[in-house]
């Protein structure tokens, strides 16, 4: 990796925009885009920064959005503005309903619900997000790199025509296209650890057969979105009376730890690789599925979650990671901060060092691997009945 003038070439680089921590969901929504920025003092505090190129791109362009999304609909999210929304122009607050933006009747619950707020910048925040992306991608695409990092990105509900669950328009989905439109990769797989099944994704890529999607989420009552079943699984015919997977889903009951997942994580993750054989992999790294999150009920720990990174990384695969959900904002930081030393290959020590977000870390006891409750890992080793369906049912659906 040497390039001959002594200094080592960088094969991690990561995108990190100020911007998008000044966006503000509004002050009851859970999304704080500006643990961002806590992640970014946090890998700097750690002297991470100098083991990285900084990626400086342009925001994503609308002909960039529209590798995932209807032209009415981006159109629509260029133009709206809080103070037309709010001066209740009431044409506006109907097609913004529309696109499930703003305020939404839901007929299920007969209640309003405001997940994807029309919020200052919004259009700006959307270019910036997915421009991350999008040079992350092309980063990887060029060869130069091994593993590209855009924190900010991962939106994974975000659907062809509307948005969904925090997300505008779908950063990942331009991503994967741009990956297999550069001609170096013929097939990518899709990994979301996030909490919450990673649906936007899936459905766009749902017919092809280039790109597979594999969700590991928090599955029952009513946890958003309700879908994403082991028994929705999806393939196509392949020839030769062969089937290709096109996506598998992982449901996990509420309270499931680093033992459980990590009993399905790697097999799955291994059989995955052995069968589908990729060329490049995304890897949607959720923070929402670690012990404490203020949404969801998985309990990972720091280094739990690290390890799925580690395991992919693994592979040796141009590798792309994303951000994603993540409510208890110091924990986020914690582990996207420990992610990135994973990815650069370091070992960085437990002690949050002073860096001015030191006291977001009280509640941790300023340790970067903080310890929840009802950790003991021992009662959670073991799969349960549940579990072991769900493993069958992904290793048949592997096997044909
Ligand atoms: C405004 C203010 C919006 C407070 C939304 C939690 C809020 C939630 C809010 C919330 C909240 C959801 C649903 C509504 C179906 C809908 C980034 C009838 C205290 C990737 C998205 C979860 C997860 C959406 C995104 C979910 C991601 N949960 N307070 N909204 N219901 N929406 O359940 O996967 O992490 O919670
Ligand atoms: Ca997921
Ligand atoms: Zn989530």
């Amino acid at each position: 990796d040497d390039d001959g003038g002594g200094t080592k070439q960088k094969s991690v680089c990561y995108y990190y925009d100020p911007r998008i921590s000044y966006v503000d969901y509004g002050e009851t929504h859970e999304m704080v885009p500006h643990r961002v920025s806590m992640t970014l003092a946090l890998i700097k505090a750690y002297g991470l920064l100098d083991d990285m190129d900084r990626l400086r791109v342009a925001p994503a362009t609308e002909e960039d959005l529209e590798l995932a999304h209807d032209p009415e609909f981006i159109r629509f999210l260029r133009d709206l503005t809080p103070a037309d929304y709010n001066a209740d122009a009431k044409t506006q607050r109907e097609a913004a309903e529309k696109y499930k933006l703003g305020e939404v009747w839901n007929e299920l619950t007969h209640c309003v619900t405001n997940d994807n707020p029309v919020i200052e910048n919004l259009w700006d925040y959307c270019q910036r997000y997915t421009g991350g992306s999008l040079a992350a991608a092309r980063a990887l695409a060029s060869g130069r790199y091994k593993i590209a990092i855009n924190w900010s990105g991962g939106m994974h509900h975000a659907c062809k025509g509307k948005a969904g669950g925090f997300c505008y328009v779908n950063d990942i989905v331009v991503a994967i296209k741009a990956l297999l439109d550069g001609g170096q990769f013929k097939r990518v797989l899709y990994l979301d650890i996030d909490a919450h099944h990673g649906d936007g994704v899936e459905t766009a890529f749902m017919e092809d057969s280039r790109v597979l999607t594999v969700s590991f989420h928090q599955f029952g009552g009513e946890f958003f979105p309700r879908t994403g079943d082991a028994v929705d699984v999806g393939e196509l015919p392949a020839g030769d009376d062969g089937v290709c997977p096109t996506l598998i889903n992982v449901p996990l009951q509420a309270g499931t730890r680093d033992g459980r997942y990590h009993q399905l994580f790697g097999p799955i993750v291994d059989r995955v690789m052995a069968v589908f054989e990729p060329d490049a992999v995304v890897m949607q790294c959720g923070a929402d599925s670690l012990a404490g999150d203020r949404l969801a009920s998985l309990g990972l720990s720091v280094r739990g979650h690290a390890k799925c990174v580690s395991i992919v990384k693994g592979y040796g695969l141009p590798l792309l990671l994303l951000g994603g959900g993540g409510y208890t904002i110091n924990h986020v930081a914690s582990c996207w901060c420990y992610e990135t030393a994973v990815a650069i290959g370091k070992e960085i020590p437990d002690d949050i060092p002073q860096h001015g977000y030191q006291n977001y870390y009280k509640s941790q006891g300023y340790k970067l691997h903080y310890h929840k409750e009802d950790s003991s890992s021992r009662k959670n080793r073991d799969m349960r009945s549940k579990d072991k369906i769900t493993i069958d049912k992904v290793m048949n659906h592997l096997d044909r």
